[in-house]
């Protein structure tokens, strides 16, 4: 037998798909590469499955499905997956002919179905797995690319090239020819200004940085660290190593001032930092790449005159403090808060004309809806507008071209970012002045079971076990401009625990005792947390 599951296994189609131990996920991949084939069928499009477990250690792996306009699989097929990866051995057929029923699949319909995979040492063997899974005639294996390449090339796919062309190489062309539009409008740029040191996780990243460079004709000159060739995945390295730690990854040598970027492990998130000349560590993350995009769009919709909604959308992990430089400074522009995972804040920023949507771990993109991209299409043909309304016009565009709307994507960002710091002639230390951040920290607690604890307010109050909002509540109140909250992680084992304050100090010793109540009243495993 094919692929068999090791029994009573039990796994959740979690944040972002499957993700554990590689070892216990060949059934994983191989029923995922089933049900890619039944998704596609039932909605006649091509279907992604991507093998990686992004952010985590080089020993988890992981699985998720792409909707064919690039974007997360829809909720009742994420249980459908649950399902099937939980059926024990005899039950896998009923479980298949159960959502064949349920959805009613036309069997006869072709399928086809994109896979690929990030760098990971058990990727190869595991997306073999899927390919199994997928019937020999309808896969297309893209061996070795980003998360957010594979999400690209099924919308290019699925939108017969609108999006555009449906290779990595298409993918390069794209993004660069906007990045090069838009550079243009920066005025006499010394190489020191191009200049941007990548660490790039070690992952899937640093290939794909190298194989697009020459794209870029020296308008962004990067030097690469953690490129793979000795330092392990992740390990001390990469976006969520930098945001969580607050400082550098090892395996960059950098000097002070200089603009520095980490890629997560499928190069899905990025973040921003540079080193002050005493040492300072300076982190830019989701949140002020959020700022500074939206403030970069806001003034050209107001340059050209375009009445479109545009606002910015974040989880209870965004700064205080860029919720509120958003909203009462910046003002114009509304904020919503929805749960964690990309796929909730993707939702909600379809709502607008535009939507600026960023995980405060660097996970992000921008949304631009159809009747907003027709309406700057339109203000191009548009005679009677002046060169100034010509000129901003020009970059709205180039902007849709350099972004990748179907998902957070760390090279699309980079770029974005990078444009937009040349066009307005910005230093990162201008940028990272925009507001300051409130000291904060992250903590992680080993509970039994996680899933004890239940969260509402976009997992901003936890309603379960009983007791421990109340617990962080009065916890909360001996802070200053203090704020917490717990929540399981969907891609770890673990529990999240997030504060701010006014000082780190403060920050630090709220997540103590926030930990503390967690580890005590949501089963707490292993040693208590120790401050
Ligand atoms: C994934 C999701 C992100 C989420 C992160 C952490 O990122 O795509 O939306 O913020 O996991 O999720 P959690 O706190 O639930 O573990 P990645 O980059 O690992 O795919």
């Amino acid at each position: 037998l094919l692929h068999p599951k090791p029994e009573g296994l039990v796994l959740q189609y979690g944040t972002a798909g499957f993700r554990t131990k590689a070892k216990h996920l060949d059934h994983i991949m191989f029923r995922m590469g089933l049900l890619a084939t039944l998704r596609s069928k039932q909605t006649k499009a091509t279907i992604g499955v991507m093998v990686t477990a992004s952010h985590n250690p080089e020993e988890d792996n992981g699985v998720k499905l792409i909707d064919p306009m690039g974007e997360m699989l829809k909720p009742l097929w994420e249980s459908y997956a649950t399902q099937l990866a939980n059926a024990e051995q005899g039950d896998l057929l009923p479980t298949l002919k159960d959502v064949i029923n349920k959805e009613a699949i036309d069997m006869n319909q072709e399928a086809n179905v994109f896979v690929g995979k990030d760098t990971r040492s058990s990727s190869a063997i595991l997306s073999q797995a899927v390919l199994d899974g997928v019937s020999a005639l309808s896969g297309h294996n893209y061996g070795l690319v980003t998360t957010p390449q594979l999400h690209y090339m099924v919308c290019c796919q699925n939108t017969q090239g609108k999006y555009g062309e449906a290779t990595v190489e298409g993918y390069y062309r794209k993004l660069s020819k906007a990045f090069i539009q838009l550079t243009k409008n920066a005025s006499n740029r010394t190489d020191d200004q191009k200049h941007l040191c990548v660490d790039g996780a070690n992952g899937i990243g640093a290939l794909k940085v190298r194989e697009m460079e020459s794209h870029l004709q020296r308008e962004l000159q990067i030097s690469l660290f953690n490129d793979g060739s000795k330092g392990k995945l992740n390990h001390q390295c990469g976006a969520d190593f930098v945001k969580v730690q607050q400082k550098p990854p090892t395996g960059i040598k950098v000097s002070p001032g200089e603009r520095c970027c980490s890629f997560d492990g499928d190069a899905d998130r990025i973040v921003y930092y540079f080193t002050d000349s005493d040492g300072t560590f300076h982190l830019l993350d989701g949140d002020k790449m959020a700022t500074l995009i939206s403030t970069f769009l806001k003034e050209l919709l107001t340059q050209v005159g375009l009445d479109l909604k545009i606002a910015v959308v974040q989880t209870a992990y965004a700064n205080g403090s860029s919720t509120h430089y958003l909203e009462d400074t910046m003002k114009v522009l509304p904020v919503r808060c929805t749960k964690t995972g990309v796929k909730h804040l993707h939702h909600a920023a379809q709502e607008f004309d535009i939507g600026v949507y960023f995980e405060a771990n660097g996970h992000g993109t921008v949304l631009f809806s159809q009747a907003a991209e027709e309406k700057i299409q339109q203000l191009l043909e548009d005679s009677n507008i002046n060169d100034k309304q010509k000129r901003a016009a020009l970059l709205l565009q180039n902007t849709v071209n350099i972004i990748n709307q179907t998902v957070g994507d760390a090279i699309s960002d980079m770029l974005l970012i990078e444009a937009i710091l040349a066009i307005k002639g910005m230093t990162v230390q201008q940028w990272d002045a925009i507001y300051r951040d409130l000291p904060n920290r992250q903590l992680k607690v080993k509970v039994s079971d996680r899933r004890v604890i239940d969260t509402t307010d976009a997992e901003r109050r936890a309603v379960s076990p009983a007791g421990l909002q109340e617990a962080i509540d009065s916890t909360v109140k001996k802070y200053t401009q203090a704020r917490s909250f717990v929540r399981p992680s969907g891609t770890e084992d673990v529990v999240r625990v997030y504060t701010e304050a006014d000082t780190q100090e403060n920050a630090d010793a709220l997540a103590h005792e926030v930990s503390l109540a967690v580890f005590k009243l949501a089963g707490g495993v292993g040693d208590e947390p120790k401050p």
